[in-house]
């Protein structure tokens, strides 16, 4: 793998400075940044991520002012905001976290455009790994190769009991979170949590393995929407070789006040200026960073394909449910219709009966989005089989997806 290389060369000297300075970037932008990527400088990308990257699919960061969760949590009654993810306050009360995960559930939201920025990488050869900080799954719902994931604090994917750690079903976590009930152990009946991971829990193991290889040999470090307040996930940008190039792509400056920190104001002199920051939202700065790099249209229709791939696979869990939901109706009504048999004949229709078949339909509508031409017709085999193929059809992985020219520019 090649070292990074330096880039426009050139000894520096600012007004009553006595060191020589390497300029590793030609100045602090995204522009110098694509001109490393463009003469093939940079070959081990890694991308670091957080909650702003999935803020335009629709998911809360922790601390946008006004729109962040932390400002959003007062109807959770909680001590501290950060007491939803605290395994301590869990143990006692795992309702805030709960109600929370009904809304963070993965299932419910598309990557955006700047999650297939990973992919695009990938297919280019140029990502050693994408480090998120983030529960959500998007990146996985890109198509991106599991092995160049690092999901440093857990996600949804499995659960298990902090008891007697047993792993749970997660058609069962799932359930129950949407039914807004706290799953629990069935061996032991502790409780059920995610493997998300919480203040006071370790990281996974994964992290500390692969970060310990995988920042020595970085070339180009992209930090993607994130306030770096979080450790140690925020102290990896510390771990890439002193020469290694850095770009902070997020609403606001971060990651400046620790050793070894960012160095966009070149406050700190170091021995080399490369340090980059694009201040706007992640999808403007990609998208630019991409036509930099004469990627755009290739990022744009992959993006757009799976979209397209997301809405069929959307449409066929609907169908999936309301199917569910019908069997589980006429199971309802068979039982009443047994139990009324047994009963005397001509007693009313018992009320929890029809109240359950109630609860399950508008369960459904509520938490899955039914599409509307599926909420007046019944599903069928054909139908479900239909989207399937469908689905198969437009398997478009990241390595499959041809190139494109960009249509209408449509951010996420
Ligand atoms: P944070 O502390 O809330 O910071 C988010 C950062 O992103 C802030 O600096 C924002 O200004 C910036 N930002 C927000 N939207 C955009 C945008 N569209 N474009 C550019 N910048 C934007 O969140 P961090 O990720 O830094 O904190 C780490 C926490 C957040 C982790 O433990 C996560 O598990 C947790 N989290 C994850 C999710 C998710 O999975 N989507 C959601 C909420 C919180």
């Amino acid at each position: 793998m090649a070292a990074p290389r330096v880039v426009n060369a050139r000894a520096t000297r600012s007004k009553g400075e006595s060191a020589t300075r390497t300029r590793i970037l030609k100045d602090g932008t995204i522009e110098s940044v694509a001109e490393l990527i463009k003469n093939g400088s940079a070959k081990n990308i890694i991308v670091m991520s957080g909650a702003g990257i999935s803020t335009a699919a629709g998911i809360k960061d922790f601390r946008s002012p006004g729109t962040g969760l932390y400002d959003d949590l007062e109807r959770f009654n909680l001590p501290y905001p950060e007491a939803v993810f605290d395994i301590s306050f869990f143990k006692d009360n795992p309702d805030p976290f709960y109600r929370l995960a009904k809304e963070l559930l993965p299932g419910r939201y598309r990557p955006t455009f700047t999650h297939y920025l990973l992919p695009l990488l990938a297919k280019k050869d140029l990502l050693l790994r994408s480090y998120t900080q983030n529960i959500d799954m998007l990146e996985r719902l890109t198509g991106l190769d599991e092995d160049l994931l690092v999901e440093a604090h857990g996600s949804f994917a499995t659960s298990e009991c902090i008891e007697c750690n047993e792993l749970c079903d997660n058609s069962y976590v799932r359930k129950h979170i949407l039914k807004g009930e706290i799953p629990h152990c069935k061996e032991c009946k502790g409780l059920v949590k995610p493997t998300i991971t919480f203040f006071g829990e370790q990281l996974p193991d994964r992290f500390g393995t692969l970060a310990q290889v995988d920042f020595k040999k970085c070339d180009l470090l992209i930090v993607l929407g994130t306030s770096l307040q979080v450790e140690p996930f925020n102290r990896l940008i510390t771990r890439v070789p002193a020469t290694c190039p850095r770009l902070l792509i997020n609403r606001e400056k971060a990651g400046e006040d620790m050793h070894l920190g960012f160095d966009f104001d070149d406050k700190w002199k170091y021995p080399v200026l490369r340090d980059a920051v694009f201040l706007g939202n992640c999808d403007e700065g990609v998208r630019q960073l991409a036509k930099l790099c004469d990627w755009e249209g290739e990022l744009q229709a992959m993006f757009e394909a799976g979209n397209i791939e997301m809405a069929l696979a959307e449409e066929l869990e609907a169908m999936t449910l309301a199917k569910e939901a019908e069997e589980e109706q006429k199971e309802i009504e068979e039982r009443a219709k047994a139990e009324q048999e047994s009963e005397d004949k001509g007693e009313e229709e018992k009320p929890h009966v029809k109240k359950d078949t109630e609860n399950i339909l508008k369960d459904t509508h509520e938490n899955h989005q039914v599409p509307k031409n599926l909420e007046e017709s019944s599903s069928s085999d054909d139908d479900v089989d239909a989207i399937t193929d469908r689905l198969q059809a437009t398997e478009i992985s990241s390595s499959k997806k041809d190139s494109a020219p960009a249509k209408d520019d449509k951010p996420s």
